[in-house]
């Protein structure tokens, strides 16, 4: 988080940092710091199109006929929205943030837009869904956040419709974009949200300097209104020269460890982003230990959730992640507000760690003796179990070893606590 603020201080003097001359992250890095404190959010993908259980956007003109995908918002009834239930859930599971799918690449909008009558006030259910959950993450004291794309196979301004269908004969991506901004500013100014996260920016009329304009526009809206890096061109898992936004988005995989730039992945609970009856779902350890790996490379973990389309959450994905909100309920101080290392994550492990304290987060126990590479200058003081033993530990010239009973205390991820004799938030981080 130093490393941000230091980028943020220098770009701020105008002054290019060595790691400014790649990317500055241009949103404030108290704000950013922030946001990475937060570690976990819930992503949810929704539309008309869970009324066929395929893939939203995707599945249009694929599995799903173009006519018929573009019909389902006429039968799109979800009586069971509750608004306030899906935050609870989110809350419930140990998530600080939410983003919600307002307008996915088949451009149907979950608000009452005023520049497309494409949404969802002309629907049988004719309420404000993405206004509901703005409300409810007010009411529970979670972050709104806002996913958006910037490609859209339906609006006839944009060149491009998907699965092989031609380009429209008479796209129009000027007029296309100012539709994006109208929208955007609706959604800005009347939901107020913490984060908006662009998508779709790998398609040919998408430029970089739509992305950047864009960008100017919003942080004129509001300048501590976070952005990902999916606004310009280039690779989602990392901030380069054609970035446009303040952090990388890995997908559907555990970002590398990155100390210099905040970064989140964005995973799926299930199979598919949108529902799908009979997903797969992630077993609770693969749950805990993908969010202790990404804290452990010093990410954010965005996990998805498919809402069904008559509103409800499936009963089976709301106990998984109250099973993850129980298990950071306990040992949350391990993932909230620290950093990553001292130990790059590893198959057996992870690490995180917060002023003179080294969280160990144990998969599974592979020998009596759990032995960790000595960092220079640090030395351990005490070994112990968040919130449970005492360790026996000892700390020779390249290692420390720590004895580990025979049944560790949580199956998923063992959380050891080592007290070393200085703060480490600042200590480099070594592979085992
Ligand atoms: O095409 C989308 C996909 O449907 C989903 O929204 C993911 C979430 O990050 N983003 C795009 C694929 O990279």
């Amino acid at each position: 988080m130093k490393n941000f603020l230091i980028a943020g201080l220098f770009f701020l003097a105008g002054i290019p940092s060595v790691k400014a001359q790649q990317v500055v992250a241009k949103t404030n890095a108290r704000v950013l710091n922030e946001f990475m404190d937060q570690r976990f959010g819930m992503f949810i993908h929704w539309g008309p199109v869970t009324l066929r259980g395929t893939e939203i956007g995707w599945s249009r003109n694929h599995q799903v006929a173009q006519n018929d995908y573009d019909s389902l918002y006429k039968e799109f009834n979800p009586h069971f929205f509750n608004a306030d239930e899906w935050v609870k859930t989110a809350r419930d599971a140990g998530m600080k943030y939410l983003t919600i799918t307002a307008k996915h690449h088949d451009g149907f909008c979950l608000w009452p837009t005023k520049f497309t009558s494409y949404n969802i006030m002309n629907s049988p259910y004719k309420k404000d869904v993405v206004g509901a959950l703005a409300n409810a993450c007010k009411k529970y004291n979670i972050k709104f956040c806002i996913y958006y794309t910037v490609l859209d196979w339906y609006d006839q301004r944009y060149p491009v419709h998907n699965n092989g269908k031609p380009s429209d004969p008479n796209p129009d991506m000027p007029k296309f974009v100012q539709y994006m901004k109208d929208q955007l500013k609706e959604l800005v100014d009347n939901y107020h949200p913490y984060m908006l996260w662009f998508d779709g920016n790998w398609e040919k009329p998408w430029t970089l300097e739509y992305g950047k304009e864009i960008y100017r526009f919003l942080k004129a809206l509001n300048p501590n209104l976070i952005v990902n890096n999916r606004l310009g061109k280039g690779q989602h898992d990392q901030l380069g020269a054609e970035t446009v936004g303040d952090y990388a988005t890995p997908e559907q995989k555990i970002g590398k460890l990155n100390m210099d730039i905040p970064w989140e992945s964005c995973i799926t609970l299930c199979q598919q982003w949108a529902w799908k009856p009979n997903d797969q779902m992630k077993s609770l350890k693969q749950c805990i230990q993908t969010l202790a790996s990404t804290a452990g490379g010093n990410g954010n973990l965005l996990f998805n959730v498919g809402p069904m389309p008559d509103g409800r959450m499936e009963y089976r994905q709301v106990k998984r992640l109250r099973e993850i909100g129980d298990w950071l309920h306990k040992y949350g101080e391990s993932i909230y507000n620290t950093k990553g290392g001292l130990y790059t994550p590893d198959s057996i492990l992870a690490a995180t760690r917060k002023d003179n304290k080294v969280f160990i987060h144990l998969f599974r126990r592979e020998s009596v003796v759990l032995k960790l590479p000595v960092i220079t200058g640090i030395k351990v003081t005490k070994a112990y179990f968040l919130k449970g033993a005492q360790l026996h530990s000892q700390q020779s010239e390249k290692y420390i070893s720590i004895t580990l009973p025979d049944i560790l205390p949580d199956i998923n991820d063992a959380v050891i606590v080592l007290e070393m004799d200085k703060n480490t938030e600042a200590g480099p981080v070594v592979s085992r």
